[in-house]
């Protein structure tokens, strides 16, 4: 019996190439992936690791098996960054600021006193100029899919209260491993020691170094004021983290399981900025608790702070150009509307 003309053509596209791309750009296959952060499971960024690992299993059915790695057992930032570029490691989060020798663009997101809230940070981050920062992970083998919050950096140290610029001298400051902190607290003039956070509460032990700077949510979950005395707010930075994935092992997904896994990354970035921000305020009342020393730094102070950071921010400049950092400006100037 002839087959109608329309059962022809619909086997016929059916088994053309395109019909198996498009087969493949719906595909969501069984795969594990190993997601990498380095605070402690009971943080902000442990929580927040939890519900991307449970979205994306409720998404896919269960086919795809994120599993997540606390306390920096898949190794630091910055190995974990080689990892997922070499293809080793699926995916992490961590701090844009570790990215910065990989990508130099990301180094403008370490501008002190660039953001002074969390609205503009989320605006310009989230916006154009985030994006095109975050797409020049790309040529370096990473993908970027969200930037989280790890938030405003606050001083903690071993030696005396900083109530002015001058208190920060002969501290030996752990920094992050990026030049932008390191003249930062150099200009302060702080002895600035960069070390991978995973080294950190084992220096202040140790009293390797006196002290740190880190959000309040995270001098809580690692057990800081265990080790550390003093407590200055500051605010001197926003950090953003971001949440990358190994570009060698994303280019072999299809569109679904893109799309399932950016659409997961979404829901817990907005978990984790609500949780961060809720957090925050109950971490300094106990970090207080704990017996720590907080004092706020005045104005005056901070604005001394802003003036000698200025040989910072222009290294800022000169790294990622001036034009990204007047678009960083420009969207900035959006906020403040
Ligand atoms: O792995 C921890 C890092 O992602 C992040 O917390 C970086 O703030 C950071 C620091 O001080 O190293």
């Amino acid at each position: 019996m002839r087959r109608p003309l329309i059962a022809v053509l619909t086997a016929a596209v059916l088994c053309s190439p395109l019909a198996t791309l498009t087969a493949h750009a719906d595909e969501v296959r069984s795969r594990m992936i190993r997601f990498g952060y380095g605070l402690n499971e009971n943080s902000n960024q442990g929580r927040a690791a939890k519900l991307f690992a449970e979205e994306v299993a409720k998404a896919s059915a269960g086919k795809l098996k994120m599993r997540t790695f606390a306390a920096a057992s898949l190794g630091s930032d910055d190995q974990m960054q080689s990892a997922l570029i070499g293809g080793a490691q699926e995916m992490m989060v961590g701090s844009t600021a570790t990215l910065v020798g990989i990508t130099k663009e990301m180094a403008v997101w370490d501008t002190p006193f660039l953001f002074t809230r969390e609205q503009q940070a989320d605006a310009v981050l989230d916006g154009p100029v985030g994006r095109q920062v975050m797409d020049k992970l790309e040529e370096k083998g990473l993908v970027g899919l969200v930037y989280w919050e790890n938030g405003f950096r606050n001083m903690t140290n071993n030696v005396r209260p900083i109530t002015k610029l001058e208190d920060f001298s002969g501290i030996k400051l752990r920094v992050m491993q990026n030049p932008v902190f390191l003249d930062t607290f150099k200009q302060m003039g702080a002895n600035a020691v960069p070390l991978p956070f995973s080294e950190l509460f084992t220096a202040l032990e140790t009293k390797a170094v006196d002290g740190q700077e880190n959000p309040y949510n995270t001098i809580l979950s690692s057990k800081f004021y265990e080790v550390q005395k003093y407590l200055t707010v500051t605010n001197h930075v926003y950090s953003p983290w971001i949440v990358t994935a190994s570009k060698r092992w994303w280019d072999g997904l299809s569109q679904t399981e893109q799309k399932i896994l950016l659409d997961a990354a979404k829901t817990a970035r907005d978990f984790e900025r609500q949780d961060t921000r809720a957090e925050a305020s109950k971490a300094l009342a106990l970090l207080k608790d704990s017996g720590m020393q907080v004092n706020e730094i005045s104005a005056d102070e901070v604005q001394r702070m802003r003036e000698q950071a200025k040989p910072a921010i222009q290294k800022v400049i000169d790294t990622v150009g001036q034009p990204l950092f007047d678009q960083v400006q420009a969207e900035l100037a959006k906020t403040s509307n």
